[in-house]
This record gives C-alpha cells, structure tokens and sequence, in this order.
C-alpha cells in the first residue's frame, strides 16, 4: 500500500466539533468575557492539530444558533465519529434536548467552554450537559478545544492499541 493511500484509509475518521448560539460572534463583540480570538481561529488550529496526529484526522465542524439544527448534527455526525468536542454556549444550562441527543449517540464527548462558568453568574453555574459527557473544560479560552482535541486522539490511540 502507497503512504498516500495509507492516509487516505484514515482520513474517514473524525472529530465532531459543535458551537452553539452566538459563537459565532467571537472576536467582534464582548473580548473582555471571549477573548479576541475568532470561530474561524480556533477551528484552523483544531484542523492543524488533527492534522498533525498520527494518523491525521479530519474535522466536522458545525456552529448554529439553533437547537435543532445542533440535535440533528449530533445525530446525524456523531455516530461516525471519534469524538465530540461541544461548546452548547448558553444551550448549556438548559437544553435537554442536546442531552438528549448526546446520551442517545453515546459517542465520547467533551464539553468545552471558553469562559470559567462558575466564576460567572449563578444561572451558568449549572450545566445540564456536563452529567452525560466525559468532561468539562472551562475557563481556558481557546486552549480548551485544543486540550479536549489532544485527549480524544489519546483516547484513540490507547483504544487501538487495545484490539
Ligand atoms: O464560556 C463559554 O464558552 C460559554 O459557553 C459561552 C456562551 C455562554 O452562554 C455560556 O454560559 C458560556 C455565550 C456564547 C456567546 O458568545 C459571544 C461571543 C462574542 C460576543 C457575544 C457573545
């Protein structure tokens, strides 16, 4: 088999990052609270970064302002997927629907927030998200997504190595 081919064979294999509402205002509005760092930033770096894992991964990502077109996604994406990396946004607190969907593709996944939640306002406190998934970064900004990334590519790795 040629190496291209061998890439090839792998590249069917990726990671489901989601945003949810407003996300995609990120680095024009409120920098203060989200930082300066665009939507588009931080998937270029999270696509360099499948990309440099071995073997390299591709990357489905999908930002909406609506519930369901986020449930769709994660029933339609998830089950083929590595993993999911989400960022429900204010979803978050509330959206049983998304939970839903995340307990029924039972795929790992990793809450992500950009902002330390419990350092905010009492109603971001509380995630209804955070029961079902693997885990929850919060607070570390754009790094976060990166972090859930590397530990989901740890996660297939140590997954292959042992079947
Ligand atoms: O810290 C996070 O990542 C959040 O998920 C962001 C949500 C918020 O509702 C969650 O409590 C925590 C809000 C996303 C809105 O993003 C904006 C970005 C720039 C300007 C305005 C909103």
């Amino acid at each position: 088999m040629s190496n291209s081919s061998m890439v090839t064979a792998t590249e069917h294999e990726y990671v489901l990052v989601l945003n949810g509402p407003n996300l995609n205002l990120l680095g024009s509005r409120e920098p203060g609270v989200y930082g300066a760092t665009t939507l588009a930033d931080i998937v270029a770096d999270l696509v360099a970064c499948a990309r440099g894992a071995d073997p390299p991964l591709r990357l489905e990502h999908l930002q909406s302002n609506h519930e369901g077109v986020l449930v769709d996604a994660i029933q339609q994406l998830g089950p083929g997927s590595v993993g999911i990396i989400i960022n429900p946004a204010a979803l978050t607190h509330y959206s049983i629907a998304v939970r839903d969907a995340l307990v029924a593709v039972n795929v790992p996944t990793v809450e992500v927030h950009l902002s330390n939640i419990h350092a905010r306002e009492e109603f971001r406190h509380h995630s209804v998200i955070a029961p079902v998934v693997l885990g929850q970064i919060a607070g570390l900004g754009p790094d976060g997504y990166r972090l859930a990334l590397q530990y989901l590519l740890g996660r297939r790795a140590s997954s292959k190595a042992n079947r």
